[in-house]
């Protein structure tokens, strides 16, 4: 109706964001903003450190544990990837360009044990994060320490980082000092602190609480009159 026009459009609400066409739309999950700067969030400070002394080590479910250099990394096969990321806090950044070793190449350079099927990412300042083996198997799964082009900031994880970018980022953890290879599933910080246990963002898997899918058929089963 005419006369409710102006009362309509002052209810509206105002888009926060541009129209995105529809490849970008498509790329971007549910609940998410897409933002062109790089967002810094972590728990603690920024740790330093002296590369002569630093270390990545190898552990758990393996034949036999390694720690690797910073140098002994580098001369693995190097890759670069450009991925999407995405933060629980729900912003979304597209086309990041990462450079470093593929979490497939690493383990290509162990022996781990079959019965292995879960990892878990321990990392400075006191910060872990789990994921599936059969996960970071996968091509843009990468240990990294270049960004666009140039050795990560301390800030966003100088040495090295991981970068599983089909999982929010909490999961692609700063400051990554030790890989642990497990039989049993286990829950890293945040996965322990309300998140998520998998944390795939194009199903929404923010918190803890939507591990506990809700059958659609569960309200036939209350009572009713
Ligand atoms: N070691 C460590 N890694 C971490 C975190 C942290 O607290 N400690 N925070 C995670 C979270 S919640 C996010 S969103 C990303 C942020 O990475 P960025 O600061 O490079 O954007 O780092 C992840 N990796
Ligand atoms: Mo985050």
């Amino acid at each position: 109706m005419q006369s409710n026009k102006a009362e309509r459009l002052k209810n509206a609400r105002v888009p926060n964001k541009p129209l995105l066409d529809e490849e970008l739309q498509r790329r971007l999950p549910p609940g998410q903003t897409l933002t062109d700067s790089f967002p810094i969030l972590h728990e603690g400070m920024v740790p330093e450190y002296d590369l002569s002394q630093w270390n990545l080590r190898i552990f758990g479910e393996v034949e036999e544990e390694r720690t690797f250099t910073f140098e002994q990394l580098q001369d693995m096969p190097i890759t670069r990837t450009v991925s999407d990321i995405h933060c629980v806090t729900r912003w979304s950044k597209f086309d990041t360009p990462w450079e470093g070793v593929r979490f497939s190449d690493l383990v290509q350079q162990m022996k781990i044990k079959s019965e292995a099927r879960y990892v878990m990412i321990h990392a400075d300042p006191d910060y872990e994060t789990n994921v599936a083996l059969e996960e970071l198997m996968k091509d843009d799964v990468l240990l990294a320490w270049n960004y666009d082009g140039k050795p990560l900031t301390a800030k966003h994880g100088w040495p090295l980082r991981l970068i599983v970018p089909q999982f929010y980022f909490w999961k692609s953890a700063k400051w990554i000092r030790g890989i642990e290879f497990m039989k049993e599933d286990r829950r890293g910080f945040w996965e322990n602190h309300g998140f998520h246990n998998i944390a795939d963002p194009f199903k929404e898997e923010r918190f803890s609480s939507d591990e506990y899918e809700m059958p659609e058929d569960e309200w036939k089963y209350c009572e009713a009159d």
